[in-house]
């Protein structure tokens, strides 16, 4: 514990991550929890609901609340998504808000920027992947660099974490710890479950696709202690996609088991038998109560 940590009266509070799609949200939190809790892919929009990751230091507790890429569509899911970047901003002490180095400055952070300022949040800007990009980068708007700290932050390689997280600090309230020292998130096993092999999706099949299923885990079964048994369900919204995903021989549906298994095991530090079915639900995406019971919301 730093000098600084030990004198400062204990802070708590949510500070949410907010930017455009890809930024680097997901992986900002996993890189300050040092856990994989959140999905992380190479394309745009895949994370699909809030996650509270509660990260523990002697002298604060933030909870951090990842959250979906803000984007402009109006398709049923995405303004879901857009909704739940509309209450993690209402719900925060503190905002992250996140800059891709090589992107430099998006409209989305214009929205988030005046939606935190309206709603009387402080703000951190955090300059993402600053591995790739050579310092702040251009056409960044004055008022923010006079309003807010901004700090660069590589989260693949662990650098800039510690600064960034003293600035997030000192925005949230006196307080006790809100949640157990030993709590990591507020998400169940069950679901992180569903939610990997959404990942392992996203490897396997390409462009469109992956947006078009969800994940839904219906058994989960740890009453054996060398083997935990989970079967989850794929949902497509229609047959050919269904061919797609199983692939010939069931070859596709396969490599994705094993990426998905690899990565459970992982999590649930057991051996895990995972067993996969790709199911036709034609209205999942445009039904409101469908996205929420899938936990996306
Ligand atoms: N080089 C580099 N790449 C990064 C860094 N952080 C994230 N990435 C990459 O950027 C891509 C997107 O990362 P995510 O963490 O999924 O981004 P996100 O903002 O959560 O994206 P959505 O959930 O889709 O909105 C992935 O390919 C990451 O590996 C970083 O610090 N350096
Ligand atoms: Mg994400």
């Amino acid at each position: 514990m730093t000098e600084r940590q030990r004198e400062a009266p204990h802070r708590a509070g949510a500070a949410a991550l907010l930017g455009p799609p890809n930024v680097g949200k997901s992986t900002l939190l996993n890189a300050i929890l040092g856990t994989k809790l959140a999905i992380v892919t190479a394309k745009p929009q895949t994370t699909r609901s809030r996650i509270l990751g509660i990260h523990h230091r002697p002298d604060a507790q933030i909870l951090l609340l990842d959250t979906p890429g803000l984007h402009e569509s109006g398709k049923v899911l995405n303004s879901a998504l857009n909704g739940s970047v509309v209450s993690a901003v209402e719900d925060c002490d503190a905002g992250l808000l996140l800059v891709d180095a090589r992107r430099g400055w998006q409209p989305a952070n214009d929205r988030l920027w005046e939606a935190l300022g309206a709603a009387g949040k402080p703000v951190v800007v955090a300059i993402t992947k600053a591995d790739l990009g050579d310092g702040c980068p251009a056409d960044w708007p004055e008022a923010v660099r006079q309003l807010a700290p901004v700090l660069p932050v590589s989260a693949l390689q662990g650098e800039g974490l510690e600064p960034l997280l003293d600035a997030v600090v000192e925005l949230l309230p006196e307080s006790p710890p809100l949640y157990p020292e030993d709590e990591l998130t507020d998400r169940s096993l069950r679901w992180l479950a569903a939610e990997l092999v959404r990942e392992a999706l996203f490897m396997e099949l390409e462009q469109e696709l992956p947006y078009q299923i969800a994940v839904e885990v219906t058994e989960f079964d740890e009453s054996r202690r060398d083997l935990v048994h989970i079967r989850a369900s794929l949902l497509v919204t229609r047959n050919s996609q269904k061919r797609i995903v199983i692939g010939r021989g069931g070859e596709v549906i396969k490599r994705i088991g094993i990426a998905a298994r690899r990565e459970i095991e992982a999590l649930l530090e057991s051996k895990v038998h995972l067993e996969l079915w790709v199911k036709v639900e034609p209205r999942w995406l445009k039904n409101p109560e469908r996205i929420q019971s899938l936990g996306y919301v």
